[in-house]
């Protein structure tokens, strides 16, 4: 990789140009110069080489076998059916790994090649999306509650939520010019950012939206979030967004056996009114690009620079430079930060359907026609026209929003053609589990995770029912490293990968994401992972009270204890 620091790479970027031109106009080889390597994330893309044949060509003296990887901007994962159809195309033609929802409710296309990216990225243009800032030191995707129909809150939310990705895109012209063609102007290279200045931020940065009970977007795993509060059954403002609790400084990312990085929970620092959102995050974003360890990249997130300056004083300079005065947190409470599947209604009386979808990965193999099916009940939506919508949610999972009881019927009958509907078959446990991309396309992977869910779903589903636990309701969350791209530390169980077929065990985190888990078994096989379950699903069968969620009862049973990770809870008081 490239000798230059990252903050070097950006100051000298010419506000994100560097020599990607030039990168991918040489046909001598499939990757990048090193320095565009850092400067395409800010467009959305990283170059990757497969994994799974990366020993072989070292062996055989070949380059590795590079290509590289596109992150959609999609805030809060809407797409219409035209727009589903055109993805699925470009998948199809240009990517080899289908469609992958992430867990910020972005698509992800694997293996496009240097030769066909600059296509690739002009296809997902033409479909109206971009990839803008998808990665990097910049705002990312925003992630949003799931379900923009189910009321009117939810689809202001949704609404505030768009508006506020746009207003923190970087203001250079770059991705115009080296992607859609774009004319260069005289002074491109030294646009204004008012935002971000020439260095962007120190390290990337994450907003989420919540809309309590659900917490699907596991709102304090964000840099910074907004929790919706709603007018309460007879106060006068029943059902109307009353304004956000603002929580700051969540993060998952760790490096294993380095005390200095670790997961953390945001703080809820007080409550503003809807109008506040945009001041409250260009103030809380340039607190931290002007606070933030620039010097030691892996101490950079906002929830370093919360811990090293305090959070008082983070609180106070985010009130300075927004001009708002935050108020007193109002209480609430979250259910679930999982996703709740199959058909619902909204206040409307229009249908909406959540469908599982296994890691977020949607391709036809093994047998399964996933995309095919998705494309099918796309083709129709697209034909009928209307509003109906496709959403991601951030538990890698997929929404088909906004349809009337013609369109259940006829989607339904799709759903058995194709075998989509997991959401109908499988165990709570399955439904709720999430993985990481890792092998073989993530660079950072230790372990493998989505690949490995499956299976090892089965073999965790074997060991609950010798214990009659079938339907038991367990978050599981696989990582195939400590940067936590599934969020694990918010599981009940997680699998941090350590090396290959080898894990760290975390127990004991929430159903709601508001506990992080600890650590209970380290560096440890399949074998040894199962058998380190097997006695706390017994004990668990035998003695937890009704209703008593896993991760609960291996707190109150003291299996594992919140202080051995200085996890904390949230304070009670902002609970109602
Ligand atoms: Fe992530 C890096 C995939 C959500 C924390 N993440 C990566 C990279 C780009 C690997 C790399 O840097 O070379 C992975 C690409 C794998 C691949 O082949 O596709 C990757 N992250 C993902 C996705 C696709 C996981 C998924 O299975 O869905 C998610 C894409 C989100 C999106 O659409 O924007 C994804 N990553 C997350 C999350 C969860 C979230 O944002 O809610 C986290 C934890 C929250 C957080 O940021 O603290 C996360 N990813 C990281 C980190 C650790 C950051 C840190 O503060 O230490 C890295 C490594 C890094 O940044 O250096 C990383
Ligand atoms: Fe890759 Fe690690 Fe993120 Fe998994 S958690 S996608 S292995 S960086």
């Amino acid at each position: 990789m490239s000798a230059h620091s990252v903050e070097d790479i950006k100051q000298q970027s010419g506000r994100l140009r560097g020599t990607l031109q030039q990168s991918l106009a040489d046909q001598i080889t499939g990757a990048l110069a090193d320095d565009d390597q850092t400067l395409i994330k800010y467009h959305g893309s990283y170059q990757q080489d497969d994994r799974d044949v990366r020993d072989e060509r070292r062996r055989q003296k070949l380059e590795p076998d590079v290509s590289f990887m596109i992150r959609t901007r999609t805030p809060g994962g809407v797409v219409t059916p035209a727009q589903w159809l055109k993805l699925d195309a470009i998948a199809t033609t240009y990517a080899e790994r289908g469609l992958r929802i992430t867990t910020r409710q972005a698509f992800q296309f694997h293996g496009v090649i240097k030769g066909r990216l600059k296509a690739t990225m002009q296809a997902i243009n033409a479909a109206l999306i971009d990839t803008l800032a998808a990665c990097g030191d910049v705002n990312r995707n925003i992630a949003v509650a799931s379900n923009p129909y189910l009321s009117q809150v939810h689809a202001t939310v949704q609404a505030q939520a768009e508006a506020l990705s746009k207003h923190l895109l970087p203001n250079s012209r770059a991705y115009y010019e080296i992607w859609l063609d774009e004319e260069k102007v005289a002074g491109s290279g030294e646009e204004e950012e008012p935002i971000y200045g020439a260095t962007y931020l120190p390290r990337k940065f994450k907003i989420g939206f919540a809309v309590p009970p659900s917490n699907d977007v596991d709102v304090f795993a964000q840099d910074l979030g907004f929790i919706a509060v709603i007018g309460n059954h007879g106060s006068g403002d029943d059902g109307a967004l009353l304004g956000y609790n603002v929580s700051i400084g969540g993060g998952m990312g760790a490096t294993h056996g380095d005390a200095e990085t670790y997961p953390r929970i945001g703080d809820v620092i007080g409550f503003i009114a809807a109008d506040q959102v945009t001041a409250v995050a260009e103030a809380v974003i340039t607190t931290q690009r002007d606070w933030g360890n620039r010097a030691v990249r892996k101490r950079a997130r906002l929830k370093y620079t919360i811990d090293d300056h305090g959070l008082d004083k983070v609180k106070a300079e985010v009130e300075r430079r927004s001009g708002v005065r935050f108020a007193p947190a109002r209480a609430f409470e979250f259910a679930h930060n999982a996703d709740e599947f199959g058909w619902h209604q909204g206040d409307d009386g229009r249908w909406h359907l959540t469908l599982r979808i296994i890691a977020g990965r949607i391709w036809d193999r093994d047998g399964t026609r996933h995309l095919s099916g998705l494309r099918a009940i796309a083709t129709l939506l697209d034909a009928a026209g209307g509003a109906s919508e496709f959403r991601l949610t951030a538990n890698q999972n997929l929404l088909i929003a906004n349809l009337d009881d013609a369109q259940r019927e006829a989607i339904d009958a799709l759903i058995g053609e194709y075998a989509l509907d997991t959401h109908r078959s499988a165990s709570p446990l399955r439904k709720a589990a999430l993985a990481c991309v890792a092998l073989p396309t993530c660079g950072l992977a230790m372990a493998e995770a989505e690949r490995y869910l499956p299976a090892f779903v089965d073999r965790l589903e074997a060991r609950l029912a010798t214990h009659g636990l079938d339907g038991a309701d367990l978050h599981l969350r696989i990582s195939g490293c400590p940067n936590g791209c599934s969020r694990p530390y918010l599981a009940e169980i997680a699998l941090v990968g350590k090396a290959p077929g080898r894990y760290n065990l975390m127990l004991g985190a929430d159903h709601r994401g508001q506990r992080l888990n600890t650590l209970y078994r380290e560096n440890i096989d399949e074998t040894t992972l199962l058998d380190s379950l097997d006695p706390l699903f017994r004990q668990y069968a035998a003695q937890r009270e009704a209703g008593e969620r896993f991760g609960d009862f291996l707190v109150r049973s003291g299996v594992v204890t919140l202080e051995s990770t200085g996890s904390r809870t949230l304070p009670l008081e902002l609970i109602a």
